[in-house]
């Protein structure tokens, strides 16, 4: 099927999830769209995340695509069941396929997750957790630092070290964990530190990797994958600076990102 893979997230954290895509799916094209202009959705409320997403899908749905995946976790978390009773199209979050990956490695059963404050006040993840298997023990965190630091740029190093690790304390102590879900888009440029902080015994679980896989996974069993030869022309839209965004695309992609345009969200949705 010629039409393309939509993304939204809330910003370029997204894009690490776009990247997993372009990956395992590289004839596929995609449309991302990331709302820059009014990110971070974390600290958001409830209702202002949920207006937010929903002018970006009528944003994407007038692009005809054939799949809605939902990168940001705090979206995923708000919106998904409604999207998906809504829209025509399959639609995937990032959440669920975090949630089946984390419970196929677990060996004690007893699974961390950190996100930003509004994934880990929705509970999506445990809901998720408890619904694939009950006899699970999680334990969830909000990490309000861990955005803005990703977006300072400096991941890695001794400042980040210590926020992480004062951050995860509590986590830290609970030793019968031995699986961390990673539910928040820019986590995953955290991950050296991250290990550092918990040791290397942990699992760590991204989820926009995982959702790849499930998008994988869906579009071949609807028979929507694209069969023809053309290579593919991804679009990146977003609501604030394109230069801005551009530079930080084509330090993560592995893909040159070109196509890059500024969009404004119309906010007088029907
Ligand atoms: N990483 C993220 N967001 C930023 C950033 C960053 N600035 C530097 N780095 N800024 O998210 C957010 C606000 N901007 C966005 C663009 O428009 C203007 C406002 C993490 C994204 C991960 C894909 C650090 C940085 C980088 C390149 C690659 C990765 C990265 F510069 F984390
Ligand atoms: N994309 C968001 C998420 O995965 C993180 C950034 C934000 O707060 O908007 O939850």
């Amino acid at each position: 099927m010629d039409q393309p893979i939509g993304v939204i997230d809330s910003g370029v954290g997204g894009l690490t999830v776009a990247r997993e895509l372009m990956r395992q799916l590289p004839k596929e094209q995609l449309i991302y769209l990331g709302d820059t202009l009014r990110c971070p959705y974390g600290p958001r409320p409830q209702e202002e995340v949920i207006r937010f997403t929903l002018e970006m899908v009528d944003f994407l749905m007038e692009k005809k695509i054939k799949m809605l995946v939902i990168a940001c976790n705090t979206a995923t978390a708000y919106t998904l069941e409604r999207l998906q009773q809504q829209l025509e199209i399959p639609v995937i979050g990032v959440i669920e396929p975090g949630a089946r990956a984390a419970i196929k490695v677990t060996q004690t059963k007893h699974i961390g997750v950190i996100g930003t404050e509004g994934t880990i006040q929705s509970k999506a993840y445990p809901i998720a957790l408890h619904h694939i298997s009950s006899e699970l023990s999680i334990f969830d965190l909000a990490c309000p630092k861990f955005v803005p630091l990703v977006e300072s740029g400096a991941f890695s190093g001794m400042a980040a070290e210590q926020i992480v690790s004062e951050t995860l304390a509590p986590i830290k102590q609970y030793t019968m964990l031995d699986t961390l879900i990673l539910g928040c888009t820019h986590y995953p440029l955290l991950t050296e530190t991250i290990k550092k902080v918990m040791g290397d015994r942990i699992e760590i679980i991204a989820s926009g990797t995982e959702t790849a896989r499930e998008v994988s996974a869906i579009m071949s069993y609807q028979q929507i994958n694209y069969e023809g030869e053309r290579l593919p022309e991804h679009r990146f839209y977003t609501t604030g600076s394109p230069g801005l965004f551009e530079h930080i695309a084509n330090q993560w992609m592995d893909y040159p990102v070109k196509y890059i345009e500024q969009i404004a969200i119309d906010q007088t949705r029907k």
